[in-house]
């Protein structure tokens, strides 16, 4: 939420308890067309009998904004914090509407059109996110966002978090205002727009979608595609620990384990026998990859306990596996991996130290003994993770093995 006190201005404000909805409208450098989308939001409101306001989060704007938007009868909110999120975020705080429909200054997004908005949270939506791909005007979206950014994002966004959202930047947007404290927003760029979505996803709401049209924008786009874009998408990889580590994680230690197999089987691959450097490469593509799965499992570990996120995958293998079962696991593997480089160093000695061209056997045995390690101290960390829980009792820090719902691997 914004730390930032927004000041308001008042103007025309009615009073808080008649207020079905709350227009939030962000706005920096936008005098070309402020007025136009405050008149317009006012004036559809009046037409369809709906009590409501116009609030203006204006981010330091040069250009006058704030005064015409206070002319054409909205409230304005001055939010310090540069930032689409942080401009939005103010305007929440100041909202006293049942319902927030959000929309940009740009006069791209139809206001006269907010019924459509209205109609399903009337019917019970907990939110209402516009559709603009059908609805496209000449000149409104850029090839580059229309092709490449837009569906590249949504497209990420939905495999990532499965929202079944088709248009997830779409500004306009309609929720009841009551569920702002469990969406618990706290982005203040373009990704403010992605982070709306997810939230509602993982809450479960009913979110449903309305067709819209999108207009040209008047003055300058605040908008800046490759480093908003990369915001969109930091936001999405570090929000979604399985895609980030678990799957590329994975996906090493198969790739590192296939490689290894086709060394040792002498099986040919590619139209040729593969030897010692391919397995060494095997080993570090499998070593790198079972560190990079580890920290997906501390990443959801902490979501799970320090984010409070529902996780059922990892409290299913909570629920399921201790500590202890990390330590074997762990334990046996660099015990197999010991036991390969004892025979090896063995075979040496009985050799006087002679000989030696165990490179493969010494290379997978090497391997499994790094392996090992890091099973056996990921599993601990796993646990420092959950013992560390405020809510944890002390006496789990003796790893008390009745401590069922806390001491796991
Ligand atoms: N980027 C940005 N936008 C802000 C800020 N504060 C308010 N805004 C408003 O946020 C809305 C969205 O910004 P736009 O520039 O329209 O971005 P966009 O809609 O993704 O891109 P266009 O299709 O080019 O309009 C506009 O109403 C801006 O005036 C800010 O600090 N940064
Ligand atoms: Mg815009």
């Amino acid at each position: 939420m914004s730390t930032a006190e927004p000041t308001t201005t008042e103007s025309r404000a009615p009073a808080a308890e008649t207020i079905e909805l709350s227009v939030v409208i962000p706005c920096l450098n936008e005098a070309e067309s402020i007025e136009i989308v405050v008149a317009k939001a006012r004036r559809t409101m009046e037409r369809d009998g709906i009590h409501g306001e116009v609030v203006v989060a204006d981010n330091g704007s040069t250009d006058g904004s704030p005064e015409l938007a206070k002319r054409a009868g909205a409230r304005v909110v001055h939010e310090s914090r540069r930032g689409y999120g942080s401009a939005y975020l103010a305007g929440f705080d100041a909202a006293r509407g049942t319902y927030i429909l959000m929309g940009d200054a740009d006069d791209t997004y139809d206001f006269t059109q907010l019924g459509r908005f209205l109609g399903p949270l009337h019917d019970g939506a907990d939110m209402v996110i516009g559709n603009r791909m059908g609805g496209l005007r000449p000149g409104s979206m850029p090839w580059l966002h229309r092709y490449v950014g837009n569906p590249v994002l949504t497209g990420v966004l939905n495999l990532f978090f499965r929202t079944g959202v088709s248009d997830a930047h779409c500004g306009m947007r309609a929720f009841r205002r009551d569920l702002l404290p469990a969406l618990d927003l706290r982005t203040t760029g373009m990704e403010f727009a992605s982070e709306l979505v997810i939230r509602s996803s993982k809450l479960g709401l009913d979110v449903r979608e309305v067709e819209i049209e999108y207009h040209p924008r008047k003055g300058e786009s605040k908008l800046s595609s490759f480093a908003d874009g990369w915001r969109h998408l930091r936001f999405l990889l570090v929000h979604s620990p399985t895609w980030l580590f678990l799957v590329p994680g994975a996906a090493l230690v198969v790739l590192g384990a296939l490689m290894g197999i086709i060394v040792m089987t002498g099986a040919e691959f590619i139209g040729r026998v593969w030897d010692v450097h391919a397995l060494i490469a095997a080993s570090l593509t499998t070593i790198v990859g079972t560190q990079v799965l580890q920290i997906g499992m501390f990443g959801r570990a902490y979501a799970a306990y320090y984010l409070g996120e529902h996780d059922p995958l990892f409290d299913r293998i909570r629920d399921r596996l201790r500590l202890e079962h990390g330590l074997i696991a762990g334990g046996l593997v660099l015990l197999a991996g010991l036991v390969m480089c004892v025979v090896i160093a063995a075979a040496w000695l009985s050799r006087g130290f002679g000989e030696l061209s165990e490179q493969k056997l010494a290379i997978i045995g090497m391997t499994l003994v790094v392996v090992g390690i890091q099973v056996v101290f990921g599993s601990f960390f796993l646990s420092v993770l959950g013992l560390s829980r405020r809510d944890a009792p002390s006496d789990e820090l003796a790893g008390g093995r009745d401590q069922k719902s806390h001491q796991r691997s």
